[in-house]
C-alpha cells in the first residue's frame, strides 16, 4: 500500500518539522489491514506492487471509463482494502420468469450502472423488478488463502439435508465459468460448473473472474476478458466512450487479481486477553462456527506462500438460508434470495478503521453493531441467534470482545 510508505514518510516530516511538539500516537501496524503476505519473491512482489497501482488506479473519460459506471476506481469502494462504506453500494435487481430467476439483461441487469459520463445518460432502476439489493463492499484481504482451499475441504463441510440436525444445511454455490476460466487441480465440476467463492452470494469462481468482471460492472473498464463496453440498453444508446477496446490489458487484470491473491491476512489483535477467549468459546459454545468456520487449511497453490496453510478466516464459502430477515428477493447463480454465502469474520474488527469510525455490518450495511448483525441472523441461523440472546450480558460482552479482536 502506497498509504504505508506515505504514513512513514508523513512521520520522518512531523519529527524534522515538529520534534519539540508531542508525538503522535505510533500507527500501529498489528491493525493495518493492508500489505502483502510474508514470503513472495521479488518477481511475485514485484506483481504485487503493479497490482497494487493499477488497484488505486482513478480511471478518466480519456481512459475508457464508463459510458455507464458505479465508481471510477476499485478503491474508492475498498478504501484501504478493508470494508467499503454504504455511500458506495452497488445496487443489483432481478425478477422471476415463472420459477427461473431472469437477471433482467435486456433491461440493463443485474447490475445498476447509475453514473455515465457527459452526455450519456445513466441507468435506471427499471420497473417490474421482483427484488432488488444494495451491496456494501467487503474486505479483500486473505482472499488468496480462500482460493487456495480444495473444494473437498468445502465440501465437506456442506450438509444439503441437515443430516448432523444442528439447523445448519449449507450448500456451495455452483456457477458456470467463464471462457477464460482456468481450471485447478483441486476444483470438483459438477456438470460443467464450478464452486463459487467470491461475492455475498458466491457469484465468482476466483479472483481473476472476480476482477474482470468488477473492471466492466463497476468501472465500465473493458479487458481482453470482457471485450464489449456497457451501453445504457434502458435507452437504446449504442455509441460507446470513444475510446478503442480492451481499455486495460490482460496483465493489468492479472496483476490486479495477484494483487487481491497475495494481500496478507487480517491481524488479530488482544488475542489472548482472558475476556476474548471466553468470547471465542461462547462463539463456539452457541453454533457461530457452524458457518462461521473457524479453522481450515488450504491446498497447493502455484504462489508458494499460499500452500498448506493453516487459516482462520470463520468462513465455510457456503451459502445459507438466513430467513426472511435478510431476504432481498434479489439471487445470482444457484443461490437462493434469502440465501448469502457465510462472509470471513477476520478483520471484522477493523471495520470501523475503513468504514469512517462507525460500523455498517451485514450485505447492505444495515447493522451498526455486532449485536445488532446477530439480531438479523434468521433461517439456518435463528438457533444459534436464540442462544445469543438467552445469554448474560457478560457472555455477551465477552464475545463481541472476541469479534472485535478478529
Ligand atoms: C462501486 C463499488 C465497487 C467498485 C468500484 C469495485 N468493487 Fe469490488 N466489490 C464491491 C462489492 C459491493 C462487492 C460484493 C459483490 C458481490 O457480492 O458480488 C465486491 C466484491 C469484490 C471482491 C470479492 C471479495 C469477497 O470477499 O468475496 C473482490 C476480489 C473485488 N470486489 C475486487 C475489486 C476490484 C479488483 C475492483 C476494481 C477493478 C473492484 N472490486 C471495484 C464493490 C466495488
Ligand atoms: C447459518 C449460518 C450462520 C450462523 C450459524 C451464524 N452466521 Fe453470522 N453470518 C452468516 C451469513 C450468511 C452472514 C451474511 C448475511 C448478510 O450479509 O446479510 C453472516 C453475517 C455475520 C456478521 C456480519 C459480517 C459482515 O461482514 O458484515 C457477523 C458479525 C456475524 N455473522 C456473526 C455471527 C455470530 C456471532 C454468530 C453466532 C451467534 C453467527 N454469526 C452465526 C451465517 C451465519
Ligand atoms: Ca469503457
Ligand atoms: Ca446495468
Ligand atoms: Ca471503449
Amino acid at each position: 500500500m502506497k498509504s504505508k510508505f506515505l504514513l512513514i514518510a508523513s512521520i520522518i516530516t512531523f519529527i524534522v518539522v515538529a520534534c519539540s511538539k508531542i508525538m503522535p500516537p505510533e500507527p500501529d501496524p498489528e491493525a493495518v489491514l493492508a500489505g502483502p503476505v510474508e514470503d513472495l519473491s521479488p518477481q511475485q512482489m514485484a506483481n504485487h506492487i503493479k497490482g497494487d497501482e493499477e488497484f488505486s488506479r482513478v480511471f478518466g473519460v480519456s481512459d475508457g471509463l464508463g459510458p455507464i459506471f458505479v465508481a471510477a476506481s476499485c478503491e474508492s469502494c475498498h478504501a484501504g482494502d478493508g470494508k467499503g462504506h454504504p455511500s458506495t453500494t452497488l445496487t443489483r435487481f432481478g425478477k422471476y420468469n415463472g420459477p427461473t430467476w431472469d437477471p433482467m439483461i435486456s433491461e440493463g441487469g443485474p447490475q445498476l450502472q447509475h453514473f455515465s459520463i457527459s452526455g450519456y445518460p445513466a441507468e435506471q432502476v427499471p420497473s417490474g423488478i421482483f427484488g432488488m439489493t444494495r451491496l456494501v463492499a467487503p474486505a479483500v484481504t486473505g482472499l488468496g488463502y480462500l482460493e487456495a482451499i480444495e473444494d473437498a475441504a468445502i465440501l465437506a463441510l456442506a450438509d444439503a439435508a441437515d443430516a448432523n440436525a444442528d439447523g445448519i444445511s449449507g450448500v456451495p454455490s455452483y456457477i458456470a465459468p467463464p471462457n477464460y476460466f482456468i481450471a485447478k487441480y483441486h476444483h470438483q465440476p459438477v456438470a460443467g460448473k464450478y464452486i463459487g467463492r467470491f461475492g455475498k452470494k458466491a457469484g465468482a469462481i476466483d479472483l481473476t473472474q472476480q476482477t474482470a468482471n468488477a473492471y466492466l460492472n463497476d468501472i465500465g473498464i473493458t479487458s481482453d476478458f470482457n471485450m464489449q463496453d456497457l451501453y445504457n440498453v434502458q435507452t437504446g444508446n449504442n455509441t460507446g466512450d470513444n475510446v478503442p477496446d480492451p481499455e486495460v490489458s490482460a496483465s493489468t487484470v492479472h496483476n490486479v487479481a495477484f494483487y487481491m491473491r497475495t494481500l496478507k491476512l487480517p491481524p488479530r489483535r488482544n488475542a489472548k486477553d482472558a475476556k476474548v477467549l471466553q468470547g471465542e468459546q461462547i462463539f463456539l459454545n452457541i453454533g457461530c462456527g457452524g458457518c462461521h468456520t473457524p479453522t481450515l487449511t488450504t491446498g497447493n497453490s502455484d504462489i508458494a506462500a499460499l500452500s498448506n496453510k493453516v487459516i482462520h478466516p470463520y468462513t465455510d464459502l457456503l451459502l445459507h438460508d438466513m430467513g426472511n430477515e435478510l431476504n432481498d428477493n434479489y439471487t445470482e447463480g444457484s443461490a437462493q434470495p434469502a440465501e448469502w454465502r457465510t462472509p470471513p469474520l477476520w478483520g471484522i474488527g477493523l471495520t470501523k478503521d475503513s468504514q469512517g469510525g462507525q460500523m455498517f455490518l451485514l450485505h447492505d450495511g444495515r447493522a451498526k453493531t455486532f449485536e445488532e448483525a446477530i439480531n438479523y441472523h434468521g433461517g439456518e441461523s435463528s438457533g444459534s441467534r436464540t442462544a445469543f440472546q438467552n445469554l448474560t450480558q457478560s457472555e455477551k460482552e465477552a464475545l463481541i470482545k472476541f469479534l472485535e479482536s478478529l
